[in-house]
């Protein structure tokens, strides 16, 4: 960081406003590849013939870049259609280093790409602003951050310090919370897979020691929307090894404004190798079961 990168928080009024544009910029995009889907569906790979990228990933991506770096010139972005590879934490060559705000704009163009290519109906455009370094687990934090739940038209989003919310079709902000679940053996859980089939066995080979110890399992294919589902109540919890900073960022305000709790597995920050969301009453037992399980998946 150079010396003239300015290292304190937001105010609060300040953080109102970069909440305001996460919100118009995650809006406008998930408008663009809803409308656009039809006509411009393209797609390519990335690290597997499953992991694809769609022209509208891209064209995502270069639209939310242009909004936020004519907002705030100062800040970084750290987009996943420019890292490297795509799937790690590692800062890919299209990084911009913060120019001064030491704040970086995390952004997954459409986050559930797999979806939106079949057009099943869960995919987001998740837009957030984090404090310090989003590729180094541990070193960095969001501040603000905005989900567009592109089918449904609505935004869940939050602030630091501002509670967590979801703007309707209307314009209306409602308060989001997470549920009161107290029960492991009686919570819905969210967890996703990998695009490596090696790994997917792996990931699998855990789900079936930890699914006779909850009530059932989700599988939405969109991070963020997992992540903001807890925040809201739809999900008890969430856990999953192999998401990225993009992924998470978003949902991960949103979660911990709306009550929730973050983490990594075995005391660990979230990161790629785990994230583990959750309601306060059960956040103990997710965490110790998905302990459990994660050597499973970590080691093949
Ligand atoms: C997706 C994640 C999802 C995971 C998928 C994929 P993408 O992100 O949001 O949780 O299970 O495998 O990684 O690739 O659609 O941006």
């Amino acid at each position: 960081m150079t010396a003239a990168t300015d290292r304190r928080l937001p105010s609060a009024e300040e953080l109102r406003a970069l909440e305001e544009l996460a919100i118009d910029v995650a809006a406008e995009a998930a408008r663009f590849v809803v409308e656009r889907r039809a006509a411009e569906l393209q797609v390519t790979t990335k690290s597997s013939d499953v992991d694809i990228v769609t022209v509208m990933d891209s064209r995502s991506q270069e639209l939310i870049a242009a909004r936020l770096r004519a907002a705030r010139p100062r800040d970084a972005f750290f987009g996943e259609e420019e890292a490297a590879d795509g799937r790690t934490d590692q800062a890919p060559p299209g990084t911009t280093e913060p120019a001064g705000s030491g704040l970086t704009w995390v952004v997954d163009p459409i986050d559930g790409t797999v979806n939106y290519l079949y057009g099943f109906p869960q995919y987001a455009v998740s837009v957030a602003l984090v404090q310090g370094d989003p590729t180094v687990p541990g070193a960095w934090r969001p501040v603000v951050g905005a989900v567009a739940d592109a089918v449904a038209g609505r935004v869940h989003h939050a602030r630091l310090r501002g509670g967590a919310w979801t703007r309707t079709v209307d314009g209306a902000d409602e308060p989001v919370h997470v549920s009161d679940a107290t029960d492991l053996a009686t919570s819905l859980v969210g967890t996703g897979f990998g695009y490596d089939a090696a790994k997917r066995g792996r990931q699998a080979r855990a789900l079936a020691e930890l699914i006779p110890h909850v009530r059932d399992i989700r599988r939405g294919g969109s991070a963020a929307l997992d992540l903001c589902h807890v925040a809201a109540g739809r999900l008890d919890g969430y856990y999953e090894m192999g998401i990225n900073p993009w992924d998470m960022a978003g949902g991960w305000i949103v979660l911990t404004e709306a009550g929730g709790t973050c983490t990594g597995a075995q005391g660990e920050p979230p990161s790629s190798d785990c994230v583990i969301a959750a309601a306060p009453g059960i956040a103990e037992a997710l965490t110790r079961a998905v302990d459990s399980v994660v050597d499973l998946v970590r080691h093949p």
